[in-house]
């Protein structure tokens, strides 16, 4: 950890590929502010990327990294940090990698609570495969695969965490960048599973959830009065599709992550050898 990083040094050298106003340029940048202003440098982090276009932002940050199989980034976030609790585990995918074919993944993770950040990059699409509808996406929405609307309620994600016992839950826009980088650090910050559901607008495949409706109906829950770590009140909001929240929405003060609670921590790291175990290479090379 280094207290001189600048959130430019997680900017890989690669150049990225995503269409010119992708809300993913502002989604990955907030996060590299979140991880510097915590004290965090490439050496200690780790992202865990989806696939999608979102999935994408492991090649642009530089860090370690793992690019995945769709719907599976949480499994191997939750490997990483068991393996080694000293590193910083980021995790970030889209609404279809988290919430279609890994939605049950994202359930576990975050009953389970350990002690990493996942960023969901919600365009309410399918970018990567041009254009299908998505979980997130409205139930009137016309795309290639809905031509006459998706007749089905979009998943509510956030409800879905506090369903399962989710202990941080919060949701940003990111164009907004000072209040996205803001949450995305708190989410850091928390001893637990810090879930951040983040509006990252489409502007190829998705001419609805736009950067201007969002900025038309963004609701911030620090004008608000809210106290996260009132549940009835974080479930009242959560429940209410009537409206975009932004900020942190449910916090539980006591969350003692996952790999504490196991004896697991940075505390016995010490026995961990330096290099890689005898062996391990043989057992890559069978593999590759
Ligand atoms: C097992 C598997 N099923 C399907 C696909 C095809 N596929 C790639 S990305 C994707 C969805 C992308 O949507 P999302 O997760 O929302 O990411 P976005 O591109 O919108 O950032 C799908 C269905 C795949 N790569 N692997
Ligand atoms: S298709 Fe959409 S999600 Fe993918 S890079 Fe382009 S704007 Fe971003
Ligand atoms: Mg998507």
């Amino acid at each position: 950890m280094s207290e001189n990083v600048r959130f430019t040094d997680f900017k890989s050298d690669k150049q990225p590929t995503w269409c010119p106003g992708c809300g993913d340029f502002g989604t990955m940048n907030g996060m590299m502010k979140a991880l510097a202003e915590t004290g965090n440098d490439p050496d200690n982090t780790f992202v865990v990327a989806g696939i999608g276009c979102s999935g994408k932002i492991g090649t642009y940050m530089h860090s370690y990294a793992l690019h995945g199989v769709h719907g599976r980034a949480l499994p191997v976030g939750t490997g990483v940090k068991m393996a080694n609790p000293n590193l910083e585990v980021m995790v970030a995918g889209g609404d279809g990698d988290g919430y279609s074919i890994g939605a049950g993944h994202f359930i576990h993770a975050v009953r389970r609570n350990v002690d990493m950040t996942y960023v969901v990059m919600d365009n309410r699409i399918y970018g990567l495969t041009k254009g299908q509808f998505s979980p997130t996406s409205r139930e009137d929405f016309e795309t290639a695969t809905s031509p006459d609307g998706t007749h089905q309620q979009p998943v509510n994600p956030l409800a879905l965490a506090l369903a399962a016992g989710g202990t941080f839950i919060a949701q940003s826009f990111s164009s907004d960048a000072q209040r996205h980088a803001e949450i995305v650090q708190q989410a850091i910050e928390h001893d637990g599973f810090g879930y951040v559901n983040v509006y990252s607008p489409c502007v190829t495949f998705n001419d609805v959830d736009t950067y201007d409706y969002f900025r038309d109906t963004i609701v911030d829950l620090a004008d608000e009065d809210h106290d996260p770590t009132d549940y009835d009140a974080a479930k009242e909001k959560i429940l209410d599709r009537g409206k975009e929240y932004q900020g942190v929405i449910y916090q539980d003060e006591d969350s003692t992550p996952y790999e504490v609670l196991e004896g697991v921590h940075e505390g016995n790291m010490s026995e961990i050898p330096d290099g890689a175990p005898e062996g391990a290479m043989d057992l890559v090379r069978e593999f590759y």
